[in-house]
């Protein structure tokens, strides 16, 4: 141990929400360090850098809001931002409040415990300080913990292992190489078709089919940039009353609110605009499966229409999922690639992977040579992250055991037993499932206020009751029930890691409903919360 500084707070990570918590927290006087593994800021974006990651959100909606001045001076080149313009964007934030100063890279927290004697978080890293700090707020990110399967001879490839979420910095010439990719989520969606115009030869190992809708990605006009900027305002609020926390106009209509002919120019107008404005065009597509099949049907035409083979088009087209239940995935020729001489789609149901060999992998009967893999594999989501630090409350307790049969928190922020550690965009809240900047902004916003509050009324902590936590965890699994997204396995249900308890994770409520709560605990005192004098924070 070299020093024991002490904070207001300490934020763990700098992506989004740990740059906007620096930011608020900072401008309320707080003393803050922030804590950041890589060597610089932007989380996932700085981690993510294979080729073709462009965000799934419109660039112009999936931004800061919280500053009238940067999203006027900001222009964004492209309807759907590219990686390395996100991470350019995420600099400029920081240089622009002069945040850069309170941050510390290349260091990750390895144990939070708090102190029940002092009342106060001791926090440590890999670089062995020890840091002491009021309040801990946990911006770790929902998808930042890489899943690499456990494949049988994984450490004996010969060949160069690469996993979409932690990309080399240099990037891959892939040219003249073999090379499989193993996934076909978001990751492997986009990377695909990159990938297969630079390789000799890919083969794609597909599990599961996914359901992609096109992008239709484009440069922004200058007279949209101009209305946007004109507009800002207002399309902010939009997005802030609306469930995925988007511009996209809400459905009022069902499936079969419209005559079949009707509903498919629908369709047709949709999937021509692209982006995932697709999925909301009928109120009932995600809570109804036969409205949902109406949709299924359309997509399966799509794919067979884009597909020359028609047995490869048989195993592109999702069999038993509803859409949009699982993430959804919109790309840029994506189907189409499969059209190349150069590539091979792999059906890993009939065929798994039984082993990696020093020159490639076996699957089924076959063996498949390959200079490189891609893992395209996803993320331990939405806990993975917390579990990474050995996180520990009241009595000692880890939150790892704490939850072992699934998360508990109060709203997705808190966790009893666990005072001022507020987590952002956590189990429990709208989070993924919806536009993350605004969330992001709603929970930095609403921790902000509580911890000004805390000072105003010169309490000590605040942490969320037993009670609250069961009934809010209750109330994530009753809003979920009536949807499809239960009725699926997928990374938002935890069905993506062995052993991963399988509950909801995310609050399907949506981001306009959601805010409702949490304004309205406030305006009740922050009802469920246990709000501690001085010397009731302590032991003994
Ligand atoms: P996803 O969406 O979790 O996709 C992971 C993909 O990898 C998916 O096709 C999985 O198939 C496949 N997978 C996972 N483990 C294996 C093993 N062991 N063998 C074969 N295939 C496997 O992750 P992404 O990175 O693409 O996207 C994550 C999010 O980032 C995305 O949802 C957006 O929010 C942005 P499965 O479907 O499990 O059969």
């Amino acid at each position: 141990m070299t020093s024991e500084p002490e904070f207001d707070a300490i934020v763990v990570g700098a992506g989004f929400a740990g740059i906007y918590a620096l930011y608020r927290l900072r401008g309320r006087g707080l003393k803050v360090r922030v804590i950041e593994a890589g060597a610089g800021p932007g989380g996932t974006w700085y981690w993510n850098r294979y080729p073709g990651l462009r965000c799934d959100a419109q660039s112009m909606t999936y931004s800061y809001s919280f500053s009238d001045e940067v999203q006027q001076e900001w222009t964004w080149s492209e309807r759907f931002a590219g990686q390395a313009e996100i991470l350019r964007y995420i600099n400029y934030v920081v240089d622009r409040f002069a945040l850069r100063s309170d941050m510390q890279f290349e260091t990750r927290v390895t144990r939070a415990a708090f102190d029940e004697i002092c009342g106060r978080w001791m926090i440590e890293t890999d670089r062995g300080e020890r840091f002491i700090a009021r309040f801990c707020v946990m911006a770790t990110g929902c998808l930042s913990i890489p899943n690499l399967p456990g494949i049988k001879g994984l450490e004996g490839f010969g060949g160069a292992l690469y996993h979409t979420a932690d990309w080399p910095k240099q990037g891959v010439d892939f040219s003249g190489k073999r090379v499989g990719v193993i996934g076909t989520g978001s990751s492997g969606v986009q990377s695909i078709p990159i990938i297969a115009t630079q390789a000799k030869h890919l083969t794609v190992f597909q599990r599961t089919a996914n359901f992609s809708i096109p992008a239709r990605n484009r440069p922004l006009r200058p007279e949209e940039v101009r209305r946007w900027k004109a507009n800002y305002q207002a399309l902010r609020e939009k997005c802030r009353r609306s469930p995925f926390g988007d511009v996209y106009d809400q459905a009022e209509k069902s499936v079969f609110d419209v005559s079949a002919e009707e509903g498919r120019r629908m369709l047709e107008e949709a999937w021509t605009k692209g982006s995932f404005a697709f999925i909301t065009i009928f109120k009932d597509i995600l809570t109804n499966q036969a409205a949902n099949d109406v949709v299924v049907a359309f997509v399966n035409r799509k794919i067979r229409e884009a597909i020359k083979d028609p047995a490869v088009a048989e195993l592109l087209c999702p069999k038993d999922v509803p859409i949009g239940a699982k993430r959804l995935c919109i790309d840029t020729g994506y189907y189409e690639t499969f059209n190349r001489a150069n590539v091979r789609l792999v059906d890993l149901k009939e065929n798994p992977i039984r082993e990696i060999r020093v020159d490639g992998l076996v699957a089924g009967e076959e063996s498949f040579a390959l200079d490189a893999i891609v893992f395209a594999t996803g993320f331990d989501a939405m806990t993975g992250a917390l579990f990474a630090i050995d996180l520990r409350g009241r009595g000692g307790v880890a939150l790892k055991d704490k939850w072992v049969e699934g998360p508990r928190t109060y709203l997705g922020l808190a966790v009893a037993g666990f005072p001022n550690l507020f987590i952002v965009a956590g189990p429990g809240s709208p989070s993924v499932v919806t536009n993350m900047v605004l969330s992001i902004e709603q929970h930095v916003d609403w921790i902000t206020d509580c911890v000004a509050f805390l000072r105003r009324r010169g309490l000590e902590s605040i942490e969320a009751t037993p009670e609250s936590e069961i009934a809010w965890t209750r109330h994530v699994g009753e809003v979920a029930e009536p949807t499809l997204f239960v009725t699926v396995k997928s990374w938002y249900v935890g069905a993506n890691m062995p052993g991963k308890p399988q509950v909801i994770y995310p609050y399907l409520g949506g981001a306009e409903k959601y805010r409702e709560i949490c304004e309205d605990i406030v305006a009740k005192g922050y009802v469920g919360f246990r709000l501690n004098p001085a010397a009731e924070s302590r032991a003994g």
